[in-house]
């Protein structure tokens, strides 16, 4: 493979909740989702909800044998906590499809969905839980999986959850988020603890959503708002996984305030980061009311709205090209984000583990004619190759995603998938670019 190192990771991923339905087999609990989408169903694009996704949890066979076809040497996957400990046959069996056709098998034990039960991050008796469901997984499936992420992306779901309210537990309350990540940060540490414990064979990893913020104003207050973006967006993660310890000056801002320590305990460290990278962050100091409001439309003069009154907004970014989604397109900010990383954490291995585009496709020979997603892949692997080129240890990309899927909110409207599934059938069919991807990778096809 020329165009990239020796052993580099190439594959999609995917979560449970968003391809595998089968929402009720095997003894699987309600996850907070379920319920959220069943208690609000107007707040979820033309109220769709998880109960059959793509139906992977029967026809995984056939998405295996698709994620073959395309010459994908990895496949990122998560498993669904509330099908504990019924389901774990399924990832068994998953786990040995993937070896048994050369994949390898990365697995994420935490992608939000959350036991309905449980409650919440919040919640000690979470972090029991998190670490006993972590046992589980270490004794049945550490034999195989090549690389576990704890969780993914706790910024994104704390800051939907407590912040904007648009994810659930949906409300606002700024010290209860701080409460849920420090929860979510100390079941990462605890969970690599018990896997190390249980000698799995995998590396272990996290995977982290950083967005480079840039400040979008000219004034003290705008370089305030955006370093706070920066310390409790990006920082407050990176450091509490890296070090073990929340960093220091976002820390003392908020020290009075909160009923844990700036030091995680047990701090252990990481085998490697995963780099979940969709847009760089504008970002000025907000008089404008609180308000937030995401693109769930597909519609481009739908604009996403994030004010936090009296600290910081999200501003549009000047003159850039953007999705039908409101999402900025910004290849050179992985290649930046990348390189910091590296610069940051001299020797941590890289490995991109969530990046793709949203489009408002449709089932039709047109839509799979996805020459916008190729385009856009092309550039950011071309990214990844100058960051390569600048020294930073990226091991992997993974693209998002396999399949189109039940994307959050947007429910089935917004589609990231290689392939495309029929909206009734959920037959699968390659898009252009899952042959394009598998050219790059297998043919050395030039970017
Ligand atoms: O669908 C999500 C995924 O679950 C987490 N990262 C972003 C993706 C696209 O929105």
């Amino acid at each position: 493979m020329s165009n990239f190192p020796a052993g580099f990771l190439w594959g999609c991923a995917t979560a449970a909740l968003q391809i595998e339905g089968s929402t009720q087999c095997d003894g699987r609990v309600d996850s907070i989702w379920d319920v959220f989408c069943r208690q609000n169903p107007d707040r979820i694009h033309a109220q769709a909800t998880p109960e059959r996704a793509c139906d992977h949890y029967q026809r995984w066979s056939e998405d295996l044998d698709w994620i073959a076809k395309l010459g994908h040497n990895a496949y990122r996957f998560s498993i669904a906590w509330p099908r504990m400990p019924g389901g774990i046959d399924f990832y068994d069996r998953l786990i040995d499809g993937l070896c048994a056709r050369g994949i390898q098998p990365m697995a994420t034990l935490y992608h939000w969905d959350l036991p309905h039960p449980l409650g919440n991050w919040e919640n000690p008796a979470t972090l029991d839980a998190f670490l006993q469901y972590t046992q589980l997984c270490a004794d049945r499936l550490g034999d195989r999986v090549s690389h576990w992420m704890t969780l993914n992306e706790p910024a994104w779901s704390v800051m939907n959850g407590y912040v904007t309210g648009l994810h659930p537990p949906a409300v606002h309350d700024l010290k209860r988020a701080f409460t849920a990540a420090h929860g979510q940060l100390q079941a990462h540490h605890l969970a690599l603890a018990e896997l190390r414990r249980q000698r799995v064979v995998g590396k272990l990893g996290i995977a982290l959503n950083l967005s480079p913020v840039k400040c979008a104003g000219d004034t003290r207050r705008d370089r305030r708002a955006a370093r706070w973006a920066d310390d409790y967006l990006n920082r407050w993660f990176l450091e509490g996984v890296v070090h073990g310890a929340y960093p220091e000056r976002a820390w003392r801002l908020l020290q009075h305030t909160l009923d844990f320590d700036k030091q995680l305990t047990h701090p252990q460290p990481l085998d490697f980061l995963g780099v979940n990278y969709y847009y760089p962050k504008w970002v000025a100091h907000s008089q404008l009311p609180t308000r937030f409001h995401l693109n769930t439309s597909g519609n481009a003069h739908d604009k996403c709205q994030f004010s936090l009154q009296g600290r910081l907004r999200f501003c549009d970014p000047p003159q850039t090209r953007k999705t039908e989604w409101d999402w900025e397109i910004d290849p050179e900010g992985l290649e930046n984000l990348l390189v910091q990383l590296h610069h940051s954490y001299p020797g941590l291995p890289l490995v991109v583990t969530e990046n793709g585009i949203g489009l408002g496709e449709s089932w039709s020979d047109q839509s799979l004619q996805d020459s916008q997603r190729i385009e856009f892949v092309a550039a950011h692997l071309r990214a990844i190759q100058k960051a390569i080129a600048a020294g930073a240890p990226v091991q992997g990309y993974l693209m998002w995603s396999l399949m189109d899927n039940f994307s959050w909110l947007n429910g089935y409207h917004k589609r990231y998938g290689l392939l495309a599934i029929h909206p009734e059938t959920l037959e699968r069919r390659p898009k252009a670019s899952a042959e394009w991807f598998r050219q790059v990778f297998c043919d050395q096809l030039s970017l």
